[in-house]
């Protein structure tokens, strides 16, 4: 037993943070006591413009009261109802209203708890979608370099950002990785989708004579890929990949846990760019980041193959004691109704042309070597400092904080995604702060 004599109420030492430089953090805490809409406040009491949602999941900002009062009345009305064998209303009623903006061709929803969940729960129907089809030989996984896919084993073996992976041994065997698409010398400064690198998927034919497609499962992407610092697809990429697929029954995943549920204008980057993938990965705004929950979209197709044998035998070994959780299903249920009642999931269609603009216009500030943009995305690329990699954009990051801005640094790239219910008042806002920063900040 832990001796509590031994600790005090704020010692921070305990906690050791997940993706945090612990030790510079202890010594200069920065702490979040409180929220609304498209703001924090900080403990010593300042106000904080939230440039990020969170971590790209509160996108109807925060302490929205359909979310919160949603999951006040289920946490007094059914608390837990054991996943496994049974089941309650609020999961069923969500996987149909999950359905009704999904892409036309997805038709059944599987539930975790985090977007690394989402994953490897997707990456394990793929791998079993194959053996029930009879083509067991499917075994091989393609991911993408500098991808992100969470955390989890499998996800971080289909990922392409080496430092997530390279303390981990040797990962998950027959996994592949396609070439990613930042390209600077020819896209810098590109205003949405770039010019050029869509025939880098034509690498994906190439990994395919390799290795033969009977021996390849899935390929999974982010359609724009966010943790590794934004990459936006070029353009008739993810077309490509998909054709690609099609032609050599490989399943296409999409990972669109940053840009499901409106980022791009649309619910889902698939609609955006009109390119159907056979898995859909999601979580963070599925729940606006409130409650912790993902969940995995499937074809019939995909569902149906499953749908075989005895009919008391359970028919996919998987889920977890948490999948479609009450309470979570009731904030996902509240999120849905914010982002339908303020028409969320296309706002930022009408917000992108001037979010653009104003991004853009930090072109002529020190250090900046590109900068991109999609829907309510942006990054802005820095100069690293000779010899000190990450160490000025996480200059930039500490500055915003005691500035009262919060922007997301991954390298020397910031990333900008802000809550969807931003203003143009506050997009200048965001824009004259960060701008301000980078001044400050050579
Ligand atoms: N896939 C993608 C594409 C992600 O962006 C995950 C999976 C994993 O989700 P969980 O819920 O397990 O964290 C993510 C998460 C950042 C940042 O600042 C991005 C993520 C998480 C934290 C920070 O870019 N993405």
């Amino acid at each position: 037993m832990s001796n509590r004599l031994n600790s005090t109420p704020n010692d921070l030492r305990a906690f050791w943070m997940p993706f945090t430089a612990n030790r510079q953090y202890k010594k200069e805490p920065r702490l979040f006591v409180g929220a609304k809409d498209m703001h924090y406040t900080t403990h010593d009491g300042r106000q904080v413009l939230d440039g990020t949602a969170g971590l790209w999941c509160v996108n109807a900002g925060h302490c929205r009261p359909l979310i919160t009062e949603a999951i006040r009345e289920q946490a007094g009305e059914l608390d837990y109802a054991p996943a496994f064998q049974l089941g309650h209303p609020k999961a069923f009623e969500l996987a149909n209203r999950l359905i009704d903006i999904a892409p036309d061709n997805m038709a059944h929803v599987l539930y975790t708890n985090s977007g690394s969940e989402s994953v490897e729960t997707a990456l394990k129907v793929a791998l079993a979608y194959q053996r029930v089809k009879g083509q067991g030989s499917r075994t091989r996984l393609i991911g993408r370099e500098r991808g992100y896919h969470g955390v989890n084993f499998g996800g971080i073996s289909v990922g392409g950002i080496v430092t997530n992976r390279k303390m981990f041994g040797t990962l998950l065997t027959g996994v592949d990785h396609m070439p990613h698409t930042h390209q600077p010398a020819k896209n810098a400064f590109s205003k949405g989708t770039p010019e050029h690198g869509g025939d880098l998927a034509d690498e994906l034919e190439r990994i395919v004579t390799l290795h033969d497609a009977s021996t390849i499962a899935a390929v999974i992407v982010e359609p724009v890929a966010g943790s590794t610092g934004v990459l936006i697809p070029p353009k008739s990429y993810l077309q490509r990949l998909r054709d690609i697929c099609t032609k050599h029954g490989i399943l296409l995943i999409f990972d669109e846990v940053i840009t499901g549920f409106g980022r791009l204008g649309t619910p889902f980057a698939s609609q955006y760019f009109d390119v159907k993938p056979d898995i859909m990965v999601t979580a963070k705004g599925l729940t606006n980041g409130v409650i912790p929950m993902g969940a995995v979209f499937v074809t019939a197709e995909i569902h149906d193959a499953f749908m075989q044998g005895p009919e008391h035998m359970i028919e996919f070994f998987h889920g977890y004691t948490y999948s479609g959780n009450p309470i979570a299903c009731a904030a996902a249920l509240g999120s849905l109704d914010t982002y339908r009642d303020e028409n969320l999931l296309t706002r930022a269609a009408e917000l992108a042309p001037y979010w653009e603009e104003k991004l853009h216009s930090l072109r002529d500030c020190p250090n900046v070597i590109d900068i991109r943009n999609l829907g309510l995305i942006g990054a802005i690329e820095l100069k690293p400092i000779d010899g000190e990699p990450t160490k000025r954009a996480f200059n930039a990051f500490l500055n915003a904080y005691n500035d009262g801005l919060l922007i997301r640094t991954t390298g020397d790239i910031i990333a900008l995604s802000p809550p969807l219910i931003i203003t143009h008042a506050q997009i200048d806002e965001l824009f004259d702060k960060l701008r301000k920063v980078l001044e400050k900040n050579i």
